[in-house]
């Protein structure tokens, strides 16, 4: 599915986010910048060394922010290592963090002269997050950036599974029939 946003085309796939062409692609991190499972642990895997060993040097990562480094032997050129909240039921600021840390992602790569990015689906899974909810405000973050600024001219999503894909295109009807 794809949708132009002004001038910059949002689109959403199912895949696996290693293997994108664009410019940047986006991880799925942790505070200590330490790697892991799910996303995290692909990335580093494909990607070889190098992105870990600029991860040290950076040190670390509060919830809802970003950092960036290169993509090491992946297509992607950078990585820009985004830490969503762990998913506590709600109540504790999980929304607002969630929402920054796409929003910080994006002024990285605005800041960088990006032009293409691809996200997965931050915080959907280790991290607990009903994607339902967090499908809502990926997207709507993306959106009013995008408006805001007019860049990066692509926002790509590369959601893992079948039923991710369904629930993040369900959630981007919802948003184009309210506008
Ligand atoms: N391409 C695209 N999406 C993927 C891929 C892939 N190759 N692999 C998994 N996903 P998660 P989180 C999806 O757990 O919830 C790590 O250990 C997955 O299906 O990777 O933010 C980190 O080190 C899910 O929809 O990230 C942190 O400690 C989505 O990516 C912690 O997990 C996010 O799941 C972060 O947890």
């Amino acid at each position: 599915m794809k949708v132009r946003v002004d001038s910059c085309t949002l689109e959403l796939k199912r895949g696996d986010i290693t293997l994108e062409d664009t410019e940047a692609i986006v991880n799925a991190a942790n505070t200590r910048l330490a790697g892991g499972g799910g996303v995290d642990g692909a990335i580093h895997r494909a990607g070889g060394p190098k992105i870990m060993e600029e991860c040290r040097k950076i040190g670390g990562c509060p919830t809802g922010s970003a950092v960036i480094t290169t993509g090491g032997n992946l297509k992607a050129r950078y990585v820009i290592h985004a830490v969503g909240p762990i998913y506590r039921g709600g109540d504790r600021g999980e929304a607002e963090l969630l929402a920054s840390a796409y929003r910080k992602s994006l002024e990285i790569a605005r800041e960088r002269g990006i032009k293409s990015v691809a996200f997965p689906s931050i915080s959907t899974g280790a991290y607990g997050y009903p994607v339902e909810e967090a499908s809502r405000i990926a997207l709507r973050t993306v959106i009013d950036f995008l408006r805001e600024n007019g860049e990066p001219s692509l926002v790509r999503f590369v959601l893992f599974t079948e039923k991710d894909l369904k629930t993040y295109e369900e959630a981007l009807k919802e948003i184009y029939s309210r506008l």
